[in-house]
């Protein structure tokens, strides 16, 4: 083995930077591990965040909300530590365009339901930022539900283009080309 550049070596050193490549992608959309959170009868998962480009005005947060409670709650944001107002928003498709707006009265969990706040869907929007949105810092937000009462959540910031917190289904190489054709949130 004295040839060094040998094509097999190539390939070899190729391969490995290939590998390594993956693994930096895929470590910089887990960051920091998320904390549950419980108030009542909620139960809050996996909250994040993702970074804001430079000059944006808006952020996101993303978390999952279960209701183990016999009645409905409604959740709203009170505010956040990085920007002037935050609000929970739906996001339709109309027209072919993606629309946001904030929910009325709050975001209703049912009993036993378990809704999803992700990327394209229901989300906490970080209106009017103070700073930009900081990957591996955190944003932390006052929730309030109308039974269960008050939460702070800190949301972990990923990646720019993060479309899920980290998981074992290779999360890391979906973030390609979501990020991009993401809505205006800056058009508030
Ligand atoms: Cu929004």
């Amino acid at each position: 083995m004295i040839a060094a550049l040998s094509e097999e070596n190539m390939a070899n050193s190729l391969a490995t930077n290939l590998f390594a490549a993956t693994v930096a992608l895929a470590c910089s959309t887990v960051a920091a591990p998320a904390a549950d959170y419980d108030v009542g009868s909620i139960h809050i998962a996996q909250p994040w965040s993702r970074a804001t480009p430079k000059g944006a005005t808006a952020g996101a947060g993303y978390m999952t909300i279960t209701n183990k409670g016999t009645t409905p709650d409604n959740i709203s944001c009170v505010s956040d530590d990085a920007s002037g107002q935050c609000e929970i928003h739906s996001m339709t498709m109309e027209g072919g365009v993606m629309k946001m707006r904030p929910v009325e009265g709050g975001l209703e969990i049912k009993p036993g339901e378990t809704v999803t706040l992700a990327p394209l869907g229901f989300h906490v929007m970080f209106r009017d930022l103070k700073h930009p949105l900081e990957q591996g810092k955190t944003v932390k937000a006052t929730l309030k539900f109308d039974k269960a009462g008050s939460v702070d959540v800190e949301y972990p910031i990923l990646a720019v283009g993060a479309t899920a917190p980290g998981t074992a289904s290779g999360g890391g190489m979906k973030m390609q080309g979501s990020g991009g054709g993401m809505m205006p949130m800056d058009k508030h």
